[in-house]
């Protein structure tokens, strides 16, 4: 019995389409932005563009092999893919350039809000025969003056031993690898997982088409994502990744920060990796 058998590689048009429909669900109210910051933003992007063509002399075929690639990034339900791959880290690093307290980085288009709740210690949603390395992922949260922050709630979802996430690969359990921990009165946490695996990027659909057409990769090295909050803090957005990990220098999605990376060490029963890593949030609006 092979998890290969049952776990069919997504397409990037089903990923991509279950992609672009959480998108809208989450983020269907439209931002008020005021004119004149639309009106400037938009005049700069299109300028940039201009002079991008001036510069290179962009034919009127290359052109039109760009327009028909856009339309198909849309049809694909690529764009969430499209934006958090090559814009989303800047976005980022803009957003918390202030902070004190943990280094975030990007959210990527495979949240899902509302994971099942779970104690401090606890296990997450997984298949009876889970592949992969187990792992013990503990640590604190705290606030910057090193404070416990009892009941935060940390959100972790990431990928199984073949790279996919459940809600958009077929034949995964619906909540498979993804759960809401609350913190102890210690603002302690013990979560046992499975280590996920490096993640390609679909590269059958527009997104893989620009990578093939560039002679690009398409990897991510593997990762935890996590959304860690308590009342009164700063949400944080974080990644966590691998020492050693092939893909650490050159992730297609430009997300790895030298502060997210852990290195899980065997535990001494021999039943798999534990590693601690600690949180520390800031707090909310100065
Ligand atoms: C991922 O799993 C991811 O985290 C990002 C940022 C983009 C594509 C797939
Ligand atoms: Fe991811």
């Amino acid at each position: 019995m092979s998890h290969e058998v049952t776990e069919v590689k997504a397409t990037a048009a089903e990923s991509g389409e279950k992609a672009t429909e959480r998108f809208i669900e989450n983020h269907g109210a439209n931002l008020e932005t005021p004119k004149e910051r639309v009106s400037q933003l938009a005049t700069e992007v299109l300028t940039a563009v201009h002079d991008l063509i001036r510069r290179h002399k962009v034919t009127y075929d290359e052109y039109q092999a760009v327009k028909g690639w856009l339309i198909q990034v849309g049809e694909d339900g690529e764009w969430p893919l499209f934006m958090d791959v090559w814009v989303e880290h800047v976005v980022e690093e803009v957003a918390t350039d202030h902070r004190e307290g943990s280094k975030g980085s990007i959210e990527g288009p495979y949240y899902v809000p509302g994971s099942p709740k779970l104690a401090a210690a606890c296990t997450l949603p997984m298949r009876e025969d889970e592949p992969g390395t187990p792992l013990l992922f503990q640590g604190q949260v705290t606030d910057v003056s090193g404070h416990a922050l009892p009941g935060a709630k940390i959100e972790l979802w990431h990928a199984d031993d073949f790279g996919f996430y459940s809600q958009y690969a077929p034949g995964l359990p619906e909540w498979n690898l993804r759960g809401t921990i609350i913190t102890d009165d210690n603002g302690h946490f013990e979560i046992n997982t499975i280590q996920p695996a490096p993640y390609q990027i679909p590269t059958d659909g527009s997104c893989g088409r620009l990578i093939e057409a560039a002679g690009w990769h398409a990897w991510r090295p593997a990762h935890l994502h996590l959304k860690v909050s308590s009342p009164g803090h700063e949400l944080l957005t974080a990644q966590l990744y691998f020492q050693g990990d092939e893909h650490l220098e050159d992730d297609i999605a430009t997300a790895v920060k030298p502060e997210l990376i852990i290195a899980p060490s065997p535990k001494a029963d021999g039943t798999g990796n534990e590693v601690s890593y600690n949180f520390t949030l800031d707090p909310l609006g100065i």
